[in-house]
């Protein structure tokens, strides 16, 4: 039997480790995924909608670092792709996206679910391909691979079905991927770095994602420099845990000490990240080197004295040979204490928990965080659930963190973990998911989960709310507005769905809730925790902006008749305020 282009494109991807692809099938895709049923190599994950197929896709590939596939029919099956390949690319993620696309014959003519590839890929995608003749489909197929591989994110071919079951003449699917080459900078470089940290009296590290093979690289200069170490919520996970000078984070989700050493440092070293609130960065004060193999990442959240580019398990290897060690941990040792103050602060919620009804969130993620397995991945949704996982779930070397932490899309939390689940089975995989992400998204693909007994804990802060634009929109100043909402009873949607529900209304049941949660692994378990729509977090600097907003809009909403509101804010928040 002669082999057509669909049966190219699956044994190409199977060759390239793809292991799974996520997606809904129809019209123009059918002849495509004919070609990855004879295949029978890779696994189609038949989810209920494409958004969320590509979201599990995305935690599956950035945490494996192998490419996964996605797919959707032509128009609107592609356009549900679009918000998670946004995401992959934001996050770094791997993903090969087959878009049907319809009859070459109809192309250009305004056809039925006809879109431009091109145009509609433009912002998300790295590369994008369309397939209007055989010929080109193994050199298209290798490019998307490559690229989605080598430069880490989603890349795009879109394939007419007449073209998908063409016969193709070159049926060579071998590809050759090559490992990413060794990057640092010039010895001259390195050396100008060398000499300015010898000047410093005082160094302060502040790590993202680029850190992720480098650990314990930047812990042992941290150590020889006498310098605390902050990260951006990417970088946590990898620099925090089983580090003596770790400081915490910056931002607004920011604790511990890492915005007062960052600030107070002689010399700021930025190593692989790109974090995003400039505000929160020092200024002129401080001298500050950057250092990332991405150079469109130097010096734009932050003017830097020094700019290079390179890996960062590279470059402070080779720095490590060159710097003389640091004698004097004063200011080291200040920035400790003031992380050790405020990590008290941040307890007092968590010890007062088992007291206090509407359950503290502060008290329900540290308990998940004491019951979770030493490697347990945890999965944030956008919303308050990434303030209580950053402030109350610590890391380890193999427990995993992930969200759509630079994308920032709501719903992610939920096939994340699932993605994560089937990449990783037997491990726990934990989705702190909001009640309006959770029926954004989590809702129907929690089908999926039942129908392959998937074993995903998804944990909804039940607040009736979109409560983290509800704070936002204190912090700016207004009346929170349109952000309420009623629930159901989750835990009996979730039964009714042929999940395993848990409702949890005490605090009292909170522990007994998760670990009957945690240990059931025959599917996927709904955790509905009805948590206080109150609580509040305060960063570890609060910016005279955001400090204002909220007195004018506590202000606001008194002359509008919302003084219950208010009341119950103080009330709740009052060890914070
Ligand atoms: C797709 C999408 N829509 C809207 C937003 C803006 N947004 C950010 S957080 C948030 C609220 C999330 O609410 P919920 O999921 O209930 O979580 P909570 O903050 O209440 O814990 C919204 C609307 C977004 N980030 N993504």
């Amino acid at each position: 039997m002669s082999a057509k282009v669909a049966d190219l494109l699956w044994e190409m991807l199977a060759n390239a480790r793809v292991k799974r692809c996520y997606g809904i099938v129809g019209d123009a895709l059918n002849p495509v995924i004919d070609g990855l049923r004879r295949n029978g190599k890779i696994e189609f994950i038949h989810v209920r909608h494409e958004e969320y197929g590509v979201f599990a896709a995305v935690a599956e590939a950035y945490l494996t670092g192998n490419p996964v596939a996605v797919c959707g029919t032509a128009g609107p099956g592609v356009t549900h792709l679009f918000n998670g390949l946004m995401d992959a690319r934001k996050e770094g993620a791997p993903i090969i996206a087959i878009a049907g696309d319809v009859e070459t014959s109809l192309i250009d003519t305004e056809a039925l679910e006809e879109l431009n590839p091109y145009k509609f890929f433009e912002a998300a995608s790295l590369y994008t391909g369309r397939l209007v003749n055989p010929d080109q489909a193994r050199s298209v197929i290798n490019t998307a691979i490559l690229t989605a591989i080598l430069e880490k994110g989603p890349t795009v071919i879109s394939i007419p079905a007449d073209v998908a079951s063409a016969d193709v003449a070159d049926r060579s699917a071998e590809i050759t991927i090559p490992n990413p080459p060794l990057l640092r900078p010039s010895d001259a470089d390195l050396n100008q770095l060398a000499k300015m940290i010898d000047d410093a009296k005082t160094i302060a590290i502040f790590g993202g994602d680029g850190c992720r093979d480098a650990r314990d690289e930047v812990v042992e200069l941290a150590s020889r420099l006498k310098a605390p170490v902050g990260y951006s919520y990417r970088g946590k996970q990898w620099l925090e845990h089983d580090n003596p000078n770790a400081v915490g984070m910056t931002g607004l989700l920011g604790y511990g000490g890492a915005y007062g050493a960052i600030h107070e440092a002689d010399l700021l070293l930025l190593l692989g990240t790109d974090f995003p609130f400039s505000e929160f960065l020092p200024g002129h004060s401080v001298k500050k080197v950057q250092i990332d193999k991405d150079p469109k990442h130097i010096g734009r959240r932050t003017q830097v004295d020094l700019g290079l580019v390179g890996d960062i398990k590279a470059t402070v290897t080779a720095l490590l040979g060159t710097v003389r060690d640091k004698t004097n941990d004063r200011f080291l040792r200040k920035q400790l204490a003031d992380t050790n103050s405020f990590h008290d602060l941040l307890q007092h919620y968590v010890e007062k928990g088992p007291e206090i009804k509407p359950i503290r969130p502060e008290f329900l993620a540290a308990t998940l965080n004491h019951l979770a397995s030493d490697d347990a991945m945890f999965f944030a949704d956008t919303g308050t659930a990434c303030i209580w996982t950053a402030r109350h779930i610590t890391g380890s070397r193999n427990r995993r963190l992930f969200g759509s932490f630079t994308w920032a899309s709501m719903a992610n939390a939920a096939p994340n973990a699932f993605g994560a689940q089937l990449a990783y089975p037997g491990r726990q995989s934990i989705a702190l998911t909001g009640d309006g992400g959770f029926t954004m998204l989590g809702l129907g693909d929690l089908l999926t989960q039942v129908e392959r007994k998937t074993p995903v804990v998804q944990i909804i802060l039940n607040n009736g709310s979109l409560d983290f634009v509800n704070i936002e929109q204190q912090e700016a100043g207004i009346i929170p507005f349109g952000v309420k909402f009623q629930n159901p009873d989750f835990a009996k949607v979730a039964e009714a769905m042929g999940a395993k529900g848990i409702r949890i209304e005490d605090p009292g049941d909170v522990r007994d809730g998760l670990a009957e949660a945690l240990a059931h692994k025959d599917g996927p378990v709904v955790v509905d925790a009805v948590v206080d729509p109150f609580a509040l977090s305060l960063p570890s600097h609060v910016p005279f902006h955001t400090a204002k907003g909220f007195t004018m809009s506590m202000a606001k909403q008194v002359w509008n008749g919302k003084m219950d509101d208010v009341i119950k804010t103080i009330e709740r928040n009052v060890r914070l305020v």
